[in-house]
């Protein structure tokens, strides 16, 4: 069937956005005067941990660090900052195929969406960047992570989104890069399209429709096998 809506995950999906998360992170650290560097493999393992708050509560568990959920909130906030001024002032591109899949959605008024963990200033800061456009000008629903109550892998941001869109799961397609995700998108009853990213690359994506390299070979829209898958 085809899908009357895509809804897309954002960060490792739309762009390799990890490693600007991951300054930002440690640039905060560092004006909080903590003495933190997450490295890439200690990114890559606190990455299982989705939410930038939650995956510093964690970690100052691990350290037996006690910061208050305050503390936690401003330093993260002191992140999101450092985020979207470096959204700003870097280049960052979309993976391959995705500019094109957004087109031909255009084209037959096929919805497009967004379910993700990170914030919408972070979304707002990729649209500018990439598009030069807001975050509603491109996308017909922006679903966020600090509007639901549980973030991935719980269902809740996929909920949010369909509930937005009006449609049912079954009218829907998602797109996504990490297990977390995909775990989230199918319990909300959704298909599921991979494309691993840098930082996800041989998680175990069972129960999804198809995992890709990336999106460039692939439309949701096809006549044949992308027709039959989608
Ligand atoms: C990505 C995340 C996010 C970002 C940081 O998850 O887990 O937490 O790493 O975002 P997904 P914030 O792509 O599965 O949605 O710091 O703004 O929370
Ligand atoms: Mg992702």
């Amino acid at each position: 069937m085809r899908p009357a809506a895509l809804i897309f995950d954002v960060d490792g999906t739309l762009a390799e956005t990890e490693e600007l998360h991951r300054a930002a992170f440690n640039d905060a650290f560092a004006a909080a005067g903590l003495g933190w560097e997450w490295t890439q493999g200690i990114y890559r393992r606190l990455l299982k941990v989705t939410g930038g708050k939650e995956r510093i509560a964690v970690w100052c568990g691990e350290r037996g660090v006690a910061l208050s959920p305050a503390e936690i909130a401003a330093l993260h906030a002191d992140k999101t900052a450092r985020y979207v001024a470096m959204m700003a002032a870097g280049r960052i591109a979309l993976r391959p195929g995705v500019a094109r899949i957004m087109a031909e959605a255009r084209a037959r008024s096929v919805a497009l969406a967004i379910a993700t963990t990170t914030s919408r200033a972070n979304v707002e800061a990729l649209t500018r960047a990439v598009w030069g456009a807001t975050g509603a000008e491109m996308f017909d629903v922006i679903a966020a992570g600090d509007e639901v109550a549980a973030k991935k892998p719980a269902p809740d941001v996929y909920r949010l989104a369909l509930e937005r869109l009006a449609l049912p799961p079954s009218a829907a397609l998602a797109f996504e890069d990490s297990r977390n995700g995909l775990l989230a998108a199918r319990e909300a009853g959704l298909r599921t399209i991979v494309t691993p990213s840098i930082y996800t690359a041989g998680e175990d994506f069972t129960g999804a429709l198809s995992v890709l390299p990336d999106l460039a070979g692939y439309s949701p829209f096809a006549t044949g096998k992308a027709a039959a898958m989608g």
